[in-house]
């Protein structure tokens, strides 16, 4: 998706710069061997369409300058060098920003309003795209910025990491593969239309993806389940061969400027290889297996005497869980005395997002801009409209500026009042970071996960019991058991990690990097399912499904979702920090409300936005790198509690080596 596509840029160490023998660039360099400017080459004559004058007047000044050879001479070319780079920088920012300004609108539009059989706004999406990605893959660009940065003595850091990220944007969209970026955008655009445009049925009749979880989330009868279960995976059937292609298409332009594969390019955006990658989320995953491995004994049982059912079954039946693609198991459990979701029945949806906006707001924050609430799209379409739109919420930074727009289907439940705070945590980190000392390159999170570990933690915060009884959601002083709630938080959080960092990411890696064939999505799709998640089908899912495709990242955000995993475990670190350094609570039951020491150590990490090292940010922040610590140590109070209502339990995932 593009707006929510790339949020984190490269740390300059290790982004991947293409060497002249990689893409039909230019290999002229613009400096001799000995470090003098070179004017003859033909780098610098060029057909360029903009910045031109810039650079014939670098051109003079560099001449001058190289008929000394004293040292103030040649600290005089630095100045002129470094100068030239930020007269370059500046002018591709301010491009950058107009054509996807121009292009978000157009993909906006192609979103929120998408009417069967009218191309008209796929059509100037397309163009919209094709223009940006002319700009940012263009030959030129990609010279410069190579050129650039081999002058490593002469960047500042910011120009540095600018430069990397225009080579990171050329990479997606070479101009020296025009024509296979074209039909990737025409693809890409095709298979968001496909997919939002669907019309879900269940017995011929039409519903909303909020209806079906709906069932998911409430319904006894399994009959019924099933059907609603199945419906949701009806779309998939007609995004395969679009899938297909787009892989192909992903993989081919990325290959261009020397990546293997789509996964890879998408990976080294965290300044990691794919086995760096893939290891850390091995990593996570093994950490956290043996809760999650209790969990998983816990659900069989209590799913199969919830439905009457009694034979207990080894992998857990898919419709059986709460959710389309078994995420998250949270509304399994109902905790007496902290019952979020009949508080939200008062309620209703403009509440849910207000009230997001308040708790950021009392933490420091700005009152979201007038034009939030106007431009965003926030709540379900009336029965009745004749368009659909994107059922999945995401949040939009237009001019990469002030025009923040969120696009979701929000109903007064629990998990709306969740997913708000997490598409408000996107629209406070873009607010936070549109200041003077974040270029526009740079306008993106420290990495992709920070971006959503942010508003997840919110969310997250805004569900704990003192939150809550501070809000009146739920009485004050109400008694509830406290391993009731951390059960039902650990059915959510921990029970993500699996589906994250194995379904999900191992999918995407197999299926870019493996060129996983088109006779085997379903096979492996479910083969992961089984294996991490310990899921099954309710029957048999042949190839003619692609079940895969159901998930809307698979198609418009690919080869990203370990962000997601990596956000689980970042929010865990930096909650446990607020809690015991900041708040001095315990990291259970905190209340971060008009907290502005809260409010300031968030700011705090969102406003340098990406000009700082992902890793140093953790650093200097918490005082410990990435880790799962925080996590595991939330959690470890059900490990005992598990392992008693476990026992006499026969356990399906075998035990960890
Ligand atoms: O896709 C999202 C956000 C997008 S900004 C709503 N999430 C993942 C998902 O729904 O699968 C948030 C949690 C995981
Ligand atoms: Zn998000």
């Amino acid at each position: 998706m593009e707006i929510l596509r790339c949020y984190g840029k490269t740390s300059i160490t290790n982004l991947h710069i293409p060497q002249p023998n990689e893409a039909s660039v230019s290999s002229a360099e613009p400096f001799t061997k000995t470090g003098k400017p070179n004017f003859l080459l033909p780098s610098l004559t060029l057909k360029i369409n903009f910045m031109q004058k810039n650079y014939i007047l670098l051109a003079g000044i560099l001449a001058i300058y190289s008929c000394s050879n004293d040292k103030s001479g040649s600290n005089n070319i630095n100045k002129a060098l470094q100068d030239s780079i930020q007269t370059y920088l500046n002018d591709y920012n301010k491009k950058y920003q107009q054509l996807n300004t121009i292009a978000n609108e157009t993909s906006w539009l192609t979103q929120t309003h998408i009417v069967e059989g009218d191309s008209s706004n796929s059509v100037a999406n397309n163009k919209a795209q094709e223009a940006l990605a002319e700009f940012t893959g263009s030959s030129f660009n990609i010279e410069k910025a190579t050129q650039y940065l081999k002058q490593q003595d002469n960047l500042s850091q910011l120009q540095g990491k600018q430069l990397k990220s225009i080579l990171y944007e050329a990479a997606n969209n070479p101009g020296t593969l025009q024509e296979v970026v074209k039909a990737r955008i025409k693809a890409e655009t095709k298979q968001t239309e496909d997919l939002f445009g669907f019309d879900f049925k269940i017995d011929g009749k039409s519903v909303s993806t909020n209806d079906i979880d709906e069932i998911l989330a409430s319904e006894k009868n399994m009959a019924k389940r099933q059907k609603a279960w199945e419906a949701s995976k009806e779309v998939g059937k007609g995004l395969k061969t679009g899938l297909m292609n787009l892989r192909d298409l992903r993989n081919k332009t990325v290959q261009g400027l020397g990546y293997k594969d789509y996964f890879e390019y998408q990976v080294s955006e965290y300044g990691m290889t794919t086995q760096e990658m893939i290891d850390m989320l091995q990593k996570f995953n093994k950490e956290l297996y043996p809760l999650f491995r209790e969990l998983h004994t816990y659900a069989r049982y209590e799913l199969a005497k919830k439905f009457n059912v009694k034979e207990v079954p080894d992998l857990i039946p898919a419709h059986w869980l709460p959710n389309r693609w078994g995420q998250d198991w949270s509304s399994l459990i109902e905790v007496k005395g902290i019952n979020l979701d009949s508080a939200l029945k008062t309620k209703d949806a403009e509440w849910i997002v207000k009230q997001g906006e308040r708790f950021y707001v009392s933490l420091g924050f700005p009152e979201l801009p007038k034009t939030f609430w106007e431009k965003s799209d926030l709540y379900p379409l009336p029965k009745d409209a004749k368009y659909k739109k994107n059922n999945h919420a995401s949040a939009w930074h237009m001019d990469y500026d002030k025009d923040v727009r969120s696009l979701m289907s929000v109903i007064p439940n629990s998990e709306w009042y969740e997913t708000s705070h997490h598409e408000l945590g996107h629209i406070y980190y873009y607010l936070s970071y549109s200041n003077p000392d974040v270029p526009i390159l740079l306008r993106e999170g420290a990495n992709r996960a920070y971006h959503e570990a942010l508003g997840t933690m919110m969310g997250m915060a805004a569900m704990q019991k003192p939150f809550m009884e501070n809000l009146n959601l739920i009485p004050k002083g109400n008694k509830s058991d406290e391993m009731q709630k951390l059960l039902k938080e650990a059915l959510n959080y921990v029970v993500f990690i699996p589906f994250s960092t194995g379904t999900m990411s191992m999918f995407e890696h197999d299926f870019y990097a493996n060129n996983l064939p088109s006779d085997q999505l379903n096979k492996r799709w479910w083969e992961l399912a089984a294996q991490y998640q310990g899921i099954a089908p309710p029957t048999t899912r042949g190839e003619d499904y692609c079940d895969a495709a159901t998930k809307t990242h698979i198609n418009d955000d690919p080869a990203q979702y370990y962000d997601y995993a990596l956000s689980s475990i970042l929010l865990f670190q930096l909650h446990d920090h607020i809690a015991t350094t900041i708040l001095h609570q315990d990291p259970h039951a905190t209340n971060y409300y008009d907290n502005k020491e809260v409010g300031k150590f968030i700011s705090g990490i969102m406003t340098p936005g990406a000009s700082k090292d992902w890793r140093e940010m953790l650093k200097e922040k918490t005082g410990s790198d990435l880790s799962a610590k925080a996590m595991l140590d939330y959690f470890s109070p059900l490990m005992d509690y598990l392992k008693k209502e476990n026992e006499n339990r026969k356990y399906t995932l075998p035990e960890l080596k």
